[in-house]
């Protein structure tokens, strides 16, 4: 193929917090634009608190479509202003915090494809959703809803076997069946539900946008062995829910070109293609390069993923991780925990810290933490299930600045460990994204307690990156070019790796015995086993007297 001029492509991930785009350079491998669009910052009129809005009792957690609508333009005026040469953009694709559903009215369609360049998008879909916010992933008030899915579905097994995972409260069936019971009348006024995903693929192509297998998954909507919708699973959710689901479609599909509105606006090209939008996490596996066997990524994000890439389906019937699409067509593992960066934060700031003065912390203290344990559930937790938040603390006083500092990232990944033990596939190595990877000293924490090397990136922002290098495959695919998804990530992974972070090898046998302290811990809380304490006390013997 004759290359005319630079070729760009470019990914627009909209996670919980912020908006991010990257422009990648095909040809040269580089990163061209990178920017952050903080929602609180930015766009404060919305009044989110970390990009939400929380109902009292914090298990309803919503965010507002039109807020990401602004967020989008506000990338592309920006990219403007700096005078960046968008006619180079040959493909776009996206990513979005996974399982928020969208709903919106048939008004939605035809306004999209008519938009008027001298407005904005926000003002002129405003009419056009049938719920003005949106449930988000981090939203746990559909137990119900997931117990009359399960239980329709003939139990846990069968719901596992069917979706891929589990019943969960922020997967998006459980969530329209709360809607639809809720407030049947916008249920039925509402014409097309969407994901984060494909509602902001959408606004690219102009059209209804599908949804892809990789996100598909985190619905308990979609038959994980098929890729089509489930009857039984719709039918178990909400009434007519097939005609208000977007198509199916491969994470690798070109769904269409640019809208007229973005040419004229901002200069496009009209020729842009426009590839699926997939989730956060199915994204982040191509950023970080994760598409062949023994290896895995932490990502450590407003929420926490611990996810790997499947080359077969493999199920986890305790029923606590998932099964998603892998945007290669192949499957990937995933564990989320919501106590991420807000839980570090809650620590952080209860004892004044910046992230040096708790990095320093990390690298002064003991691995064990002298037997101090944290089971760190300052909001509700996915994993194990925890509805009602509690801190619970063993040897540990609650004003222990260093005890805490160690105790958190300690037991984050203790239960990572201990929560990923159903995946067949073991990781010999750990890709670590998301912001706290920046972090040196929790990464070690990360080594050791796993005992596997850590590499960690220049980009944080492996799901922006992975969309742009997914664009960069269709794209190529398109025009004939033949590049593999290890030579493409490789290219523009390779320049990005920062540093390598070895276990201690000497904490190897320490780690083990940790983690089935901790799994004691953890048992005694959920109330399934006996007081921890004498095994605490062991542990402590062993290693600290
Ligand atoms: C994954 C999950 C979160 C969101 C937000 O199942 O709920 O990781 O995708 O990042």
């Amino acid at each position: 193929m004759m290359v005319v001029g630079s070729e760009w492509t470019m990914g627009v991930d909209t996670s919980t917090q912020s908006l991010t785009g990257i422009i990648i350079d095909i040809n040269k491998s580089e990163i061209v634009y990178k920017r952050k669009i903080n929602f609180d910052h930015a766009l404060p009129h919305y009044q989110t608190e970390n990009g939400v809005i929380y109902s009292e009792n914090k298990t309803v957690v919503h965010s507002y479509p039109l807020m990401w609508v602004e967020a989008l333009e506000l990338l592309f005026y920006e990219m403007n202003e700096r005078g960046l040469t968008l006619e180079n953009i040959k493909a776009i694709s996206g990513s979005g915090q996974q399982h928020g559903t969208v709903y919106v009215n048939d008004l939605f369609e035809p306004t999209l494809k008519t938009l008027k360049p001298e407005e904005s998008i926000k003002n002129q879909l405003e009419g056009c959703f049938t719920r003005e916010t949106s449930p988000i992933w981090m939203d746990s008030c559909t137990t119900r809803q997931c117990e009359e899915i399960r239980n329709a579905l003939g139990g846990l097994k069968k719901t596992i076997k069917i979706t891929g995972s589990n019943t969960f409260e922020r997967f998006s069936g459980p969530q329209i069946r709360k809607f639809s019971q809720k407030n049947p009348e916008k249920y039925t006024r509402t014409a097309r539900i969407h994901l984060v995903s494909s509602f902001m693929a959408s606004l690219l192509s102009g059209t209804n946008a599908p949804i892809d297998h990789g996100d598909g998954a985190g619905m308990n909507l979609m038959n994980i062995r098929t890729k089509e919708w489930d009857p039984r699973a719709l039918n178990a959710t909400a009434p007519n829910l097939l005609e208000k689901l977007p198509h199916l479609c491969n994470s690798f599909d070109i769904i269409g070109t640019i809208s007229p509105y973005f040419v004229k606006k901002y200069g496009f090209p009209k020729e842009c293609s426009i590839i699926a939008f997939s989730g956060d996490n199915p994204n982040s596996l191509i950023g970080t390069g994760l598409i062949k066997r023994g290896r895995a990524a932490i990502s450590l994000g407003t929420s926490d993923t611990f996810f790997s890439y499947l080359k077969k389906l493999s199920l986890d019937f305790q029923g606590e991780g998932h099964v998603f699409g892998s945007p290669t067509g192949d499957y990937m593992s995933l564990i989320c925990y919501k106590n991420g960066s807000l839980a570090r934060e809650v620590i952080k700031t209860q004892f004044n810290l910046d992230w040096q003065s708790f990095s320093q912390i990390l690298a002064d203290t003991p691995p064990g933490n002298h037997g101090k344990v944290m089971l760190p559930y300052f909001f509700p937790e996915i994993v194990p299930l925890v509805l009602n938040p509690e801190v619970k603390r063993f040897g540990l006083d609650p004003e222990d600045k260093e005890g805490n500092v160690r105790a958190i990232i300690e037991a984050q990944f203790l239960s990572m460990r201990l929560h990923s033990q159903w995946i067949s596939e073991k990781p010999e190595v750990i890709f670590a994204t998301g912001s706290a990877s920046l972090n040196k000293e929790i990464l070690q924490v990360a080594a050791d307690i796993f005992n596997v090397p850590i590499y960690q990136f220049q980009i944080t922002d492996s799901a922006a990156l992975g969309a742009a290098l997914r664009a960069a495959k269709s794209y190529s695919d398109l025009n004939a070019v033949e590049i593999s998804w290890k030579q493409l990530t490789s290219k523009f992974l390779s320049i990005q790796e920062k540093e390598i972070i070895y276990p201690n090898e000497t904490v190897k046998d320490l780690y083990e015995d940790m983690t089935n302290l901790y799994n004691a811990c953890e048992l005694y809380f959920l109330g399934k086993d006996t007081n921890p304490e004498e095994k605490r006390i062991e542990f402590i013997k062993k290693y600290f007297s």
